[in-house]
């Protein structure tokens, strides 16, 4: 079909939370380098600029098939004139400069490297850039001084920025079954993130935990934690009560019972088969460039260091925490936005507040949940914004 008969049901879904969204599509030559952009903008603290670039390549990846003109996107929604501009240059010259020459610049080169430090956001990844520092080798040459959390993701940098594969996440979602279910038996445990998603790799592995018995959830965390410990299954954990502060969510308040809501990053020691190291030097290869030596390389025994998030939430609340923990970031994002400016609500992961009603509803599934927000179903697997 012609161009203008697939872009109309496109044109009046600005929200990414209003389409289908797969994880494969046809235009990763326009979303990567939109991608690259946003990701810079990240690292000099420009949000508004970063969701610009986010939102025209998600836009991007809901079409049927690739753009080959220009003018195949006039009438798409989100797509900014220095997006416009960019995709112009790519469908002319195959590459964009703005693109190339931020993804060779140091700046951005450093950025990402010390970013990728676990437990390392974009401040003091820059504080430590406008230092000279370079990558994560500097960090232990300058002997910078650093929290638990970047000590461990420097010692593991190598593993915790090699990809995790959907097998390895089936291996840990094992694990994780095994240690809930033997401290809280009838616990559910549900993966979430991108691996329900359906993405095929991830930078972490993420679950979301809960009980039928509203309350029987309260202070799993550190049984979970301690049975994991017992086991010698973990090289690094930190808990926090998941306050309501903490989170960026928004004025949704649930009336009670946030403090039970308790989240652990923790990095797993994964054992590996012969088969799985192999399969890993092919991955470490295919990352060649990225810094090396800031591991003690476990070279004889068979292991590998993979980030975990576990969250824990009351059953009330288990929804509105699947919805809020499934992703992708920019559906989330896009989904408080459209409640907010079209429905007059407050979504967080805890909680849905409408201020015209001036209540909270209530919802037992994600379907109900979109229902409430007057949208479209989209299942996990389409909500790859
Ligand atoms: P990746 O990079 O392969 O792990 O991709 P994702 O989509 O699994 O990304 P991840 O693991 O960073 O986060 C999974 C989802 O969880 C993300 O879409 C939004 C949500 N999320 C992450 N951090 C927070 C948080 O601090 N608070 C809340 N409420 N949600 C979060
Ligand atoms: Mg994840």
């Amino acid at each position: 079909p012609k161009p203008c008969e697939v872009t109309p049901a496109i044109i009046t879904k600005s929200y990414a939370c209003q389409r289908r969204t797969p994880l494969k599509h046809h235009n990763s030559f326009l979303t990567e380098p939109l991608e690259i952009l946003a990701e810079n903008a990240e690292f000099s603290e420009n949000e508004g600029r970063s969701i610009a670039f986010r939102r025209s390549a998600s836009v991007l990846k809901a079409l049927p098939r690739a753009v080959r003109a220009m003018d195949e996107l006039k009438d798409l929604p989100c797509l900014g004139e220095h997006s416009l501009r960019v995709i112009k240059e790519i469908l002319e010259d195959g590459t964009s400069s703005e693109v190339e020459s931020t993804r060779q610049s140091e700046q951005f080169q450093a950025m990402k490297a010390l970013t990728g430090v676990f437990g390392v956001g974009v401040r003091t990844a820059d504080r430590w850039f406008r230092e000279g520092l370079r990558s994560p080798l500097d960090l232990v040459h300058t002997g910078q001084k650093l929290s638990h959390t970047q000590q461990a993701g420097v010692q593991h940098y190598n593993d915790l920025n090699t990809p995790v594969t959907k097998k390895e996440a089936m291996v840990i979602s094992d694990i994780v079954e095994r240690a809930v279910k033997a401290v809280l038996p009838g616990a559910i445990i549900i993966l979430t993130g991108g691996f329900r998603r359906g993405k095929e790799v991830g930078h972490d592995v993420d679950f979301l935990i809960t009980h039928p018995e509203e309350g029987a959830e309260e202070r799993l965390m550190p049984k979970i934690v301690n049975w994991l410990e017992d086991q010698g299954l973990l090289l690094y954990q930190k808990t926090t009560r998941n306050s309501y502060l903490e989170s960026k969510d928004g004025p949704a308040r649930p009336p009670s019972n946030m403090d039970r809501f308790e989240r652990c990053f923790s990095i797993f020691r994964l054992e590996q088969t012969k088969v799985d190291c192999d399969e890993h030097v092919d991955a470490s290869s295919y990352n060649s460039g990225r810094t090396d030596g800031t591991e003690e390389r476990h070279s004889g025994s068979s292991w590998r260091a993979v980030r975990v998030d576990l969250v824990v939430s009351p059953y009330s609340q288990f929804a509105f925490a699947t919805l809020g923990w499934t992703g992708s970031k920019l559906f989330e994002r896009e989904l408080r936005r459209w409640a907010g400016q079209e429905k007059g609500m407050s979504l967080s992961s805890h909680a849905l507040y409408d201020s015209k009603q001036q209540r909270y509803l209530q919802a037992n599934s994600e379907e109900e949940l979109f229902a409430h927000l007057g949208l479209e179903y989209i299942p996990p697997s389409e909500r790859n914004a």
